[in-house]
């Protein structure tokens, strides 16, 4: 890496002399105008730029066969579909005006390329031809605009209706917290400045109010599929972001303030094992770790798939992995996890023993 990159320096360095020398070359007064392009010079350039052209063709086709199989499989949230599909449909207008107009301007470039005795028509407007470049564009992004925002509204509207489950995550420098608000499913107030360590009040919650101490502190978001779920963010210390790419939730975690996301996961941790794209994902992950561990590179464990909760704002040196397993399971599975969990109650009277 380092030599790559003393190469790439002294490379910019010649590059920047080079740039000089040219510039002193320019300012001197010559009676030669060999900088003047020629009509050789021109055709070349002209062709320079069709080859231009079907290299970002070309790079784009390529990158459609090699990564899309990197792309996150079917959405696992109710509100996930429309927003693919809102996602989808931007991509395909601008890739077909892309291309569209990618190929004029440069199939342009090279068709009216200079050459002696050519000369630029002079073509002042002309009026149809304004209006519908300029109607067509106002149409389509109108309509990607209001359905955009109609699908936002619809994803950030976080209410209480149909008794969602509250749960607050927890963020700080680099790990994250689940708290559930246990039997009242009301969450017990709480602040960074009442944390205390030695008492296992890790997130600072009012020891005094009595809906925080029936409150359940994980390490493991567990989540009933099909219910509705209020997810309440804080931070300790610096901006984080809660990101859950497989629910197409992301929301940011800010100091001193409350941040809100709500969503209802539509598929179990097992069902989504059983998705065609994870398997397809599963397997090769687990093909380029047996190879690394044939090379004693890695453990050779496989890898299965877990919905993961990740920190997608740079937040520290350990950002990267700063993450949280996430298991949607039926609701029995879900019920008999919680009633395991001891609450902060208990956890209290434990550590005053
Ligand atoms: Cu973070």
């Amino acid at each position: 890496m380092t030599a790559f990159l003393i190469i790439a320096v002294l490379v910019l360095v010649a590059i920047a002399i080079w740039q000089m020398t040219k510039i002193f070359e320019l300012s001197q007064i010559k009676s030669d105008n060999s900088e003047v392009a020629t009509d050789k010079d021109n055709k070349y350039n002209g062709y320079l730029l069709f080859a231009f052209l079907i290299f970002i063709y070309g790079i784009t086709i390529f990158s459609f066969w090699k990564y899309s199989k990197m792309l996150l499989p079917e959405a696992a949230s109710e509100h996930g579909a429309e927003y693919d599909s809102l996602m989808l449909w931007s991509f395909v207008i601008i890739f077909i005006v892309q291309t569209l107009t990618q190929a004029l301007l440069h199939y342009f470039g090279y068709k009216y390329r200079g050459e002696k005795g050519k000369k630029a028509l002079f073509y002042a407007d002309n009026d149809r031809l304004e209006f519908i470049w300029t109607i067509i564009p106002v149409v389509v992004l109108a309509g990607l605009i209001l359905w955009g925002l109609y699908t936002w509204t619809n994803i950030m509207d976080v209410n209480d209706e149909d008794d969602p489950l509250i749960v607050e995550l927890y963020a700080q420098q680099f790990n994250w917290t689940a708290r559930y608000g246990g039997e009242d499913n009301v969450l017990g107030d709480a602040n960074v400045r009442m944390i205390d360590i030695d008492r296992a009040n890790v997130l600072g919650l009012d020891e005094a109010d009595p809906n925080a101490t029936d409150d359940i502190i994980v390490k493991e978001l567990h989540l009933p599929v099909g219910r509705k779920v209020n997810f309440k963010m804080r931070s300790q210390d610096v901006l984080h972001s809660a990101y859950m790419p497989h629910f197409r939730a992301q929301m940011n975690c800010v100091p001193g303030m409350i941040t809100e996301f709500s969503y209802t996961p539509i598929y179990t941790t097992e069902e989504m094992r059983q998705n065609p794209d994870v398997m397809e994902k599963v397997k090769r992950t687990n093909a380029i770790r047996a190879e690394r561990a044939a090379k004693g590179e890695d453990n050779s464990d496989p890898w299965q798939f877990d919905y993961i909760l990740l920190c997608n704002k740079i937040c520290g040196k350990s950002h990267y992995n700063m993450q949280m397993k996430i298991i949607v399971e039926t609701e029995e599975e879900y019920n008999k996890w919680i009633a395991e969990q001891q609450t902060f109650g208990k956890t209290m009277l434990a550590s005053a023993q």
